[in-house]
């Protein structure tokens, strides 16, 4: 049958003649809900994870006041705001396994601001008593943090504009919509929102705090006090798969739920979220939906550390050496055995033993559940996605593994191989001479000092905002990836991995 187009109206023919798993939404939205979230950065990540708790309570648990109201900062979110708009606000998650396919209309996003169309609305609405909480999936390069000097990038341009009070009703960073909002509320003697980090950072709740506070106290230090007294910003630990939506993933869902979708979201069955219990406008009862809601801000440090350095350390260790090996999706490089081998041992034997113990956490069935989840073909999870942005990765996934090995004298040799296969990745060219395209804002400087290195990582580590000085002074390192360069450059992925692994 012809598939429906995705709207309020067709939802009850879409649940009814669906030929595969459908559920939809059956709770009331538009006016009959109140927006208590508003969040910044509407893409796959956020669709696929919070947008799908909060649809959880909005759908099993009778909540009405936690709705969310997207938010757009950027040109290209223009796409989100049309694809968004033209459908309800509705979407569909499609969730894969060996299984198969469920397909799940969500429809907890109520309304969508895009910034660029009116500036003025984004602050309004995050200053509106009905908004509790302002979330956020803005990536690394949203929070304008200095690594190295772990400050906030004040004389960036973005930053600049936003600290002219000129500019106030027209701020293009995130911090320049939180802090005019947040005085607005100060002056309205609201409660400040809680600012709730779901970007994939170590402490990115302690981050963003730092991030806010300098940024007010440039602006004016009273709003900046009542922030640090009153605010909150809860760490939290995000996990859930979720690829770049192709356009075979829109043909499928048309073909198989008859839903025509025109941005649907593809992940895993998966998802976990980890997060401090701190709020300080209130907050729906998320552990209703599955949520870990954690009193100790360092259990939740210990569940960021353990998946960044175990699931995304291993997606780097799949992603630089298996884009050089001529792969194009990660199930495909576990399936290869050496490689899968590689992954398994690296986080067995050198990832491991530097993490802390979590009570009720088996970190062996955490591994074993890892190797499965990376094995999942449904999904096709691209290799260039794992390795867009490396320089805002990298440096979390994996270097902090290996200054830790330095600093135990623990194995390591893993670990500095993927170290190599970024350093020889960043050139764009694979084992077999293709091309490929390197998506990373230091894209130009690493590139620069690859090439003034050809296979010795001396002038890439030079890079102050990606290296400690731990790394740049150790020998046992700087042999380790130096000897890895070398092998990758003379022989290539496949046959040097074999050195990595034992059977
Ligand atoms: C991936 C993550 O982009 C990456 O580097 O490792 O997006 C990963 O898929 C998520 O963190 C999973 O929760």
């Amino acid at each position: 049958m012809a598939p429906l187009k995705l709207t309020n109206n067709n939802l009850a023919q879409i649940s009814a003649s669906s030929q595969g798993e459908t559920r939809v939404p059956t709770y009331q939205r538009d006016g009959a809900v109140k927006e208590g979230i508003v969040h910044v950065g509407v893409g796959g990540f956020h669709r696929a994870h919070l947008a799908v708790y909060v649809d959880q309570l909005m759908q099993n648990h009778g909540v009405t006041d936690y709705a969310i109201c997207g938010v757009g900062l950027q040109p290209f979110d223009a796409a989100m705001r049309d694809a968004l708009r033209s459908q309800d606000h509705l979407y569909t998650v499609i969730e894969r396994s060996a299984k198969g396919s469920v397909a799940h209309v969500v429809g907890s996003i109520n309304s969508y601001l895009f910034a660029p169309d009116d500036r003025e609305a984004v602050i309004a609405k995050m200053a509106h008593p009905d908004t509790h909480i302002v979330s956020l999936t803005i990536t690394e390069s949203g929070y304008y943090y200095n690594e190295n000097s772990h400050e906030l990038q004040s004389e960036h341009p973005d930053i600049q504009f936003d600290l002219d009070p000129a500019n106030e009703k027209t701020p293009r960073t995130t911090f320049g919509f939180l802090y005019a909002a947040l005085a607005r509320r100060h002056q309205q003697g609201l409660n400040p929102f809680t600012v709730m980090s779901c970007d994939n950072m170590q402490k990115n709740g302690s981050i963003t705090r730092h991030m806010l506070e300098s940024f007010a106290r440039l602006r004016n230090p009273e709003i900046a006090k009542w922030i640090a007294e009153k605010g909150a910003f809860p760490n939290a630990m995000v996990d859930r798969i979720t690829p770049q939506t192709s356009p075979a993933d829109k043909t499928a869902l048309a073909e198989i739920f008859a839903i025509e979708d025109s941005w649907p979201v593809v992940t895993e069955p998966f998802m976990q979220w980890v997060i401090e219990d701190k709020f300080s406008d209130g907050r729906p009862a998320f552990d209703k939906a599955g949520v870990q809601l954690v009193k100790d801000v360092h259990a939740v440090e210990e569940f960021e550390k353990h998946k960044l350095r175990l699931l995304n350390g291993s997606h780097s260790a799949i992603g630089y050496p298996g884009q050089l090996a001529g792969f194009q999706y990660v199930h495909e490089v576990m399936a290869h055995p050496e490689f899968n081998k590689f992954v398994w041992q690296m986080m067995q034997e050198e990832v491991k033993p530097l993490l802390p113990h979590i009570p009720g956490v088996d970190i062996d069935e955490y591994c074993k559940t890892l190797m499965e989840r990376f094995s999942n073909p449904t999904i096709m999870d691209q290799l260039p996605r794992i390795c867009l942005n490396a320089s805002g990765k990298i440096p979390q996934f994996i270097m902090p593994s290996i200054a830790e090995a330095i600093w135990v004298t623990g194995p390591f040799r893993r670990l500095c191989f993927v170290a190599a296969a970024w350093f020889r990745y960043v050139n764009g060219v694979d084992d077999s001479g293709q091309t490929f395209k390197v998506d990373d804002p230091m894209r130009e400087e690493l590139q620069a000092k690859a090439r003034a290195g050809g296979t010795s990582p001396s002038e890439l580590l030079q890079i102050k905002n990606l290296f400690g000085d731990d790394l740049r002074s150790d020998k046992r390192f700087l042999q380790e990836v130096t000897t890895a360069m070398e092998d990758i450059a003379r022989d290539g992925i496949l046959k040097t991995l074999p050195k990595y692994v034992y059977n």
